[in-house]
């Protein structure tokens, strides 16, 4: 059992899961969760979010691998082993996914495609006029993993970036603020702002009417970090009175988003269905295996959890 991986995620991809382990790590020894099987002495765990019963019946856990980068779903359940390491996923699949998804949505709303859309529904050859990249302000919420990632692909095509994280940041030719003193100077001139924050309790609501407020009129919003980030009625009153003009979403409070909610009919709203980036089952694999080498000769694991900060 010294290196048997449970994982207790995978879903309809349980086989791209599988196929991973035995092509890129086949010394991982991997085990499906399902009803019957022991899990008591299963040390490593790979985990979406945890099924009840699970976390008190694996009672010799060495890691568990949250499955995606954000760990908000395991550090809300009261029964995450408190004294075994939770390592987020880091990998470079999943974070060229993100740059693709910013990048893709960032044009989208520098090139405002909803007025093409519109001249395009009344068959109308309507002139359509935009800044180059270096006149267009783009704010990333979230200087870590994938927000440093997606603020270099946006340098890289011109863009005036500015990203806002909690601790000083030194990123070439992008213009960093800190701390809650400096967010208001950070959305000032952050026309199309970007969500790249992880879920804790300080950054839940954070998406809310007197942040909207402080961006330049007409700004629009991009959130592919949580749901709970943004208050949804907020939104939708912002977006009412063009204080904000566009935004996509790709995460939401309630996901699958219910077939009746009003985002779905709201004008120049753009939703992807929480697949801004996905991690890659073959690329995990490597990495996790790794991790798992690491832990058994002792050293020090990377991407752990500080549980106390929330991410
Ligand atoms: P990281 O932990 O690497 O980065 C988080 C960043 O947020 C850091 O720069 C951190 O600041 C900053 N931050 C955290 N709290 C605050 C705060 N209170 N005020 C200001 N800045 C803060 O995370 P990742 O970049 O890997 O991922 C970010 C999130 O993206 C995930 O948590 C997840 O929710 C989401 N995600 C969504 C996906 C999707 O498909 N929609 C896919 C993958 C991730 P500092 O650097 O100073 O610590
Ligand atoms: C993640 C996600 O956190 O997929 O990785 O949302």
């Amino acid at each position: 059992m010294s290196r048997t991986l449970l994982i207790a995620a995978a879903g309809e991809r349980a086989e791209s899961w599988t196929k991973a382990f035995a092509e890129i790590a086949p010394e991982i020894d991997v085990r499906m969760h399902g009803p019957g099987l022991d899990v008591s002495r299963i040390p490593y765990c790979l985990v979406w979010r945890a099924a009840p019963g699970l976390w008190p019946a694996m009672t010799n856990l060495k890691i568990i691998f949250g499955l995606g980068a954000g760990v908000d779903r395991l550090l809300a359940d009261p029964s995450l082993p408190r004294d075994v390491p939770l390592v987020r996923m880091v990998e470079p699949e999943l974070t060229r996914g993100m740059v693709e998804y910013v990048l893709w949505q960032c044009l989208f709303h520098h090139r405002k495609v909803w007025e093409l859309e519109a001249a395009q529904s009344c068959a109308t050859w309507r002139p359509h006029t935009y800044p180059a990249p270096w006149e267009r302000t783009i704010g990333i919420m979230g200087l870590g993993e994938l927000g440093t990632a997606a603020a270099a692909k946006l340098v890289e095509f011109g863009f005036k970036v500015r990203g806002w994280s909690r601790s000083p940041k030194a990123l070439p030719k992008v213009e960093s603020f800190q701390g809650a003193e400096q967010l208001p100077a950070f959305l000032a001139a952050s026309e199309i702002l970007v969500c790249l924050l992880p879920l804790t309790p300080e950054t839940r609501g954070i998406l809310n009417a007197s942040l909207f407020a402080l961006l330049p009129r007409g700004a629009s919003v991009i959130n592919a970090a949580r749901g709970g980030h943004l208050v949804e009625a907020d939104l939708s009153a912002a977006m009412a009175s063009g204080q904000i003009t566009a935004a996509t979403l790709d995460v939401f409070e309630t996901e699958p988003l219910p077939a009746d909610h009003v985002f779905w009919s709201t004008e120049r709203l753009y939703i992807t269905p929480h697949n801004a980036s996905i991690t890659d089952p073959r690329s995990a694999a490597w990495r996790i295996s790794r991790q798992i080498a690491k832990c058994e000769a002792g050293e020090e694991l990377d991407n752990v959890v500080d549980r106390a900060r929330g991410y």
